[in-house]
């Protein structure tokens, strides 16, 4: 037996880079081998369950899908050279709704800026895209599969919410988050200090693969915001790089009773861009859970959404895929709060109520999402 992991994923893959960047801090031993490739399609998706990256599989043979549960695969494993999971408890409630903001809200920009702009980015997308298609195809038939494969994205980012009527406020808003966290990332070299945890993981997941590698979104990241491509580099390393940044912030996390400025502002920013959303697909939830028969509930048994919800976004009304995965990261969030002892919930609650985030710490789904066998289901 050898003490390698593989990583079947796709290079131009949000989920996946998270994964990459992770065991590669840790150098956790592993190898990456294309989605498409036959293991997989042969093997792997079917004991997962469904055609889905990243998946890894451990030296002894095990499968292990979704890129959050990889993470705390490792970490319960002790591959976390630091863990991710904050020490004060108060700071992993916040990196919790990074974790969630960054794997699902920022898919608007990540998916409008990689299917809607082909003049710049269709033959890198192509080439880029062959990480999940069959091996050896020849080129009427790549070109063929590529474009189903990339048809589904593009109906994907309509169901995220990046219709033609809003285009110029995706672009907009996702000008503002960048602004936000270059500002953040001038003092702190990660999301909460001096070390990444769950919190960069999920930004890193649509600020990476999408957004610092596409060519549009990576000259915009360049040219506007040169301190969130750094970060993404320094996420993405092995060793450890000093530099100015990391020298002035040294190695600790926040103080989370002396929070800067700089990260309330991006909690403010989740608040203003993503809670309505959380708002209307938990209410479309606990709606849509009140009719279903038990069956339905099990895991696997329906697909990644359960239906869409309509709620204004930045004045436009839009309307989304509500998925269990999104209620599954929110129970973390909520989870861990409810963890907390009766003083740090006073302060985490002032705190989300100077940031406009109050009321994600209301929003409960009346059944928790399991996942059982790779599946979300309903317990
Ligand atoms: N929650 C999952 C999401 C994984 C996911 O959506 N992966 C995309 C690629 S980045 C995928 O496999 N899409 C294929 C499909 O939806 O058919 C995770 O974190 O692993």
């Amino acid at each position: 037996m050898t003490d390698t992991f593989t990583l079947y994923g796709m290079a131009a893959s949000l989920y996946t880079g998270k994964v990459r960047a992770y065991m590669r801090r840790n150098q956790i031993p592993f190898r990456e081998e294309k989605a498409g490739g036959a293991r997989f399609n042969t093997v792997v998706s079917k004991a997962v369950g469904r055609w889905i990256i990243p998946v890894i599989e451990t030296p002894d043979g095990a499968f292990v899908q979704d890129g959050t549960d990889i993470l705390d695969y490792f970490e319960r494993a002790g591959f976390s050279k630091q863990s991710i999971y904050p020490p004060d408890p108060k700071l992993t409630v916040i990196a919790h709704v990074f974790e969630l903001f960054g794997g699902e809200g920022l898919l608007r920009p990540a998916m409008h800026y990689r299917w809607n702009f082909d003049e710049t980015n269709l033959a890198f997308l192509r080439t880029a895209f062959e990480d999940v298609l069959p091996n050896g195809l020849d080129p009427a038939s790549r070109e063929q599969a590529f474009l189903h494969a990339s048809g589904r994205m593009r109906k994907a980012a309509v169901v995220f919410g990046v219709t033609p009527d809003t285009y110029q406020t995706v672009e907009d808003t996702y000008a503002d988050f960048l602004a936000r966290f270059e500002a953040h990332l001038a003092d702190y070299p990660f999301l909460l200090g001096g070390a990444p945890t769950l919190g960069d993981y999920g930004l890193f997941s649509a600020l990476y693969a999408h957004l610092a590698r596409d060519p549009k979104p990576l000259h915009i990241m360049q040219t506007t915001a040169p301190r969130v491509f750094r970060w993404t580099e320094r996420m993405n390393m092995a060793e450890h790089f000093e530099d100015e940044i990391t020298l002035k912030a040294g190695p600790d996390l926040l103080n989370p009773a002396a929070l800067p400025d700089t990260l309330k502002a991006m909690m403010r920013f989740v608040a203003e861009d993503y809670l309505g959303e959380l708002t209307a697909h938990v209410a479309f939830t606990n709606t849509w859970l009140a009719d279903q028969d038990d069956h339905r509930l099990k895991p696997g048994v329906l697909g990644r959404g359960i239906g869409v919800a309509t709620f204004d976004w930045r004045g436009h009304e839009i309307t989304t895929s509500v998925m269990p995965y999104r209620i599954y990261l929110l129970q973390r969030i909520t989870d861990a709060f409810d963890g907390l002892d009766a003083d740090d919930q006073a302060s985490l609650r002032a705190l989300f109520e100077e940031t406009g985030l109050a009321g994600l710490l209301e929003l409960r789904a009346t059944k928790r999402v399991i996942r059982e066998n790779h599946l979300e289901g309903w317990a």
